[in-house]
Order: structure tokens, then C-alpha cells, then sequence
């Protein structure tokens, strides 16, 4: 169970996760990247992105032929599913005011996620501005929290928890130019007991380790990685 190993880990080792965009990945950038992610000790394969053109459950089908790493569904929206994954993170848009993500799409892909069994990451997904629009804020139509609103997205993390969401993922968005600051992972970190995802804008060793000693237990790396697979033993060094 992949939420069992994440709970395992901390205090013990750090987790690092690869998120693949299916429609930035061909064929043969996926056969370089797989062998290379499990040689580093990457902790599993993220799978989404805020829109997608390719089919999803035969990219994830690729990645589970190629790789032993586990595979879990970052949905951008309910269409984003396969049953070949092992988990979904089953995001809800806490930092967001639209039903549609808070709990919306979520209804509409219940009756299918259960009946593929697959294990559900219940996540409290907030947005925190990394300094340019990303994709997620135009696509889910909400406004992220000011990076400098440290108490906002603390209470929102809170609420998260005890609302029994069983993670936490901080998000700057793919690609922003800040990642989330170390102040505000430290103050979430101190405020709630569950796990603790960061993602987003994260381009050197310099900044996953930052994110990691602030209090992450798993950080989330996906566009620094698309053009540069050398890149990857390096950013997920422990
Ligand atoms: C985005 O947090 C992830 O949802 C990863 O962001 O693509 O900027 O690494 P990057």
C-alpha cells in the first residue's frame, strides 16, 4: 500500500516523485527516462497534468509494462483515470471556492474508482502562487493563496486535516517560477500531522533539499526533468 509506505518513510527517508505529463512524453523519451527513474530510487510515477490530448490508460499500461515503480493517477479532471494504476491522488481543491474540484468531479468518478480497487490518497490539494498563471489556476478557475499569506494557507492545511483528508500537497503549479516557500512548508509542517507533498517550480537539488528539510515528506518534480533526464540522478539524491 503506497500510503503505508509513505506514512513508513518519515523520519526515515525522504520521498521523491516523477510527474509524467502523458502528452510532453513520447515513446522513446519514456523508455530513457523509466530505466534512469529506478536506478535513482525515485518512490513512484506520477501520471496527469491539467489537460491531456493522448489516451491515458494506455500511457499508464506503457509505464507498468516498462518499470516496477509504482504508478499513481494525478487527475486534472475525473476523465483522467486507468485501472492498470496502483493509486489515484484523489485530489480536492481546498485552496480553490469551485465545487466542481472540491468535490465535482469526485462524484462523477467515485462509482469507477471503486470499482477498480484502486488505493485512493484522499489529498487536500492547495495552491499557493509560484509568480506566473500555471495551467491548474486557468483550468480549475480559482485564485491560488498569496505566497506571502503564510497564516491562509496554514488554516487551510488545518481544515484540511480535519476534515480527514489523509495528505497535504502544497502546489506552486508545473512550472511556476517560485516554488513554494521553505517559511510557509515549515509553518504547515508545525500545524498539521499528516504527510506533506511539495510540488511545483522545483529545478535544482538545491531546492528539493530545501523543500525536504523545511518538513516535505515527498517532493514532486515534473518539468525540470522533461528536457533534461540527466538532470534526474541529481534532483533526487537523498
Ligand atoms: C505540478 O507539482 C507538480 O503539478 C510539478 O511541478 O512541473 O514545475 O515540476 P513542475
Amino acid at each position: 500500500m503506497i500510503y503505508q509506505k509513505i506514512i513508513e518513510s518519515r523520519g526515515k527517508e525522504k520521498l521523491f516523485a516523477l510527474l509524467i505529463d502523458p502528452d510532453k512524453c513520447n515513446k522513446e523519451h519514456l523508455k530513457k527516462l523509466l530505466p534512469i527513474a529506478m536506478q535513482c530510487n525515485v518512490s513512484m510515477i506520477l501520471v496527469g497534468g491539467s489537460l491531456i490530448k493522448v489516451d491515458f490508460g494506455q500511457f499508464v499500461s506503457s509505464i507498468k509494462e516498462q518499470s516496477s515503480l509504482p504508478v499513481v493517477i494525478f487527475p486534472g479532471n475525473a476523465m483522467h483515470f486507468s485501472t492498470e494504476a496502483d493509486a489515484i491522488l484523489l485530489l480536492s481543491l481546498i485552496s480553490g471556492r469551485n465545487s466542481d474540484f472540491l468535490i465535482g468531479n469526485h462524484v462523477i468518478a467515485s462509482n469507477a474508482i471503486k470499482n477498480s480497487g484502486l488505493e485512493v490518497l484522499s489529498t487536500g490539494y492547495i495552491l499557493i502562487d509560484g509568480g506566473v498563471q500555471t495551467s491548474v489556476q486557468y483550468m480549475s478557475n480559482t485564485m491560488p493563496i498569496p505566497a506571502s499569506k503564510i497564516d491562509i494557507a496554514v488554516a487551510t492545511a488545518l481544515a484540511g486535516e480535519q476534515l480527514g483528508l489523509k495528505m497535504i500537497y502544497l502546489e506552486a503549479g508545473s512550472g511556476a517560477i517560485n516554488p513554494v516557500p521553505t517559511e510557509l512548508i515549515i509553518a504547515v509542517r508545525e500545524a498539521v500531522n499528516i504527510p506533506i507533498i511539495v510540488g511545483g517550480g522545483l529545478k535544482t537539488s538545491e531546492q528539493v533539499k530545501a523543500a525536504w528539510n523545511a518538513g516535505a515528506d515527498m517532493v514532486v518534480v515534473g518539468n525540470a526533468l522533461e528536457n533534461d533526464i540527466e538532470k534526474l540522478p541529481l534532483l533526487a539524491a537523498r
